[in-house]
């Protein structure tokens, strides 16, 4: 009987303020979705196995104040999300960020496009053409989206591994 070997894998979420990152990590490791807005004081963690992979969600906050320990934070991560919450003005500050973060090379940064129940919300599309990562849409307050979060999740992880190991 073979002992599988368990993996560790850093996933962190940055974004600016009230984009969805802490209903996202809370959505991936709870059932209850957070109704009432409360801010994310430096870094909230969540735990969950996906595969074979053990896997620390690094929740960081998005004020401009915390932005100083981002780079520390994100230490290590083999995936980086960068949230936004798809309107135009966030996406355009979002820019900057990707610009200024996501450059480290070992790390695979993807997008998620939440709040795409709010009218307006510019598309997965959209914002994949805009910030020129791949993207997924997402309603980090639906329940139902777990499954389709927890999904992107694992892509994200086993395409970096895959990627990793090709190198
Ligand atoms: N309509 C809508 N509201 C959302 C969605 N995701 C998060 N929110 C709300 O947006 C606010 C900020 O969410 P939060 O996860 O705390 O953002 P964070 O600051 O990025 O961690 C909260 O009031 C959430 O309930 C979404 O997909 N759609
Ligand atoms: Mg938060």
């Amino acid at each position: 009987m073979g002992v599988r070997a368990t993996e560790h894998a850093k996933v962190s979420f940055i974004g600016l303020p009230a984009v969805g990152k802490t209903s996202i990590v809370t959505l991936l490791t709870d059932e209850k979705v957070i109704e009432n807005y409360q801010q994310t004081i430096g870094l909230n963690f969540g735990f969950l196995c996906v595969g074979d992979y053990e896997v620390s969600l690094f929740d960081i906050a998005g004020q401009n104040r915390f932005h100083f320990l981002w780079r520390g934070l994100t230490r290590g991560s083999k995936v980086i999300f960068i949230v936004t919450d798809s309107t135009p003005y966030n996406l355009s500050e979002t820019k900057k960020l990707v610009e200024k973060y996501a450059n480290i090379p070992s790390t695979t940064f993807w997008v998620i496009a939440n709040k795409q129940d709010l009218p307006g919300a510019l598309s997965p599309r959209e914002v994949e053409d805009f910030l020129g990562l791949k993207t997924y849409g997402m309603v980090a307050i639906d329940p139902k989206r777990k499954a389709v979060m927890s999904q992107i999740l694992r892509e994200a992880i086993e395409e970096h591994f895959l990627r990793d190991k090709s190198n």
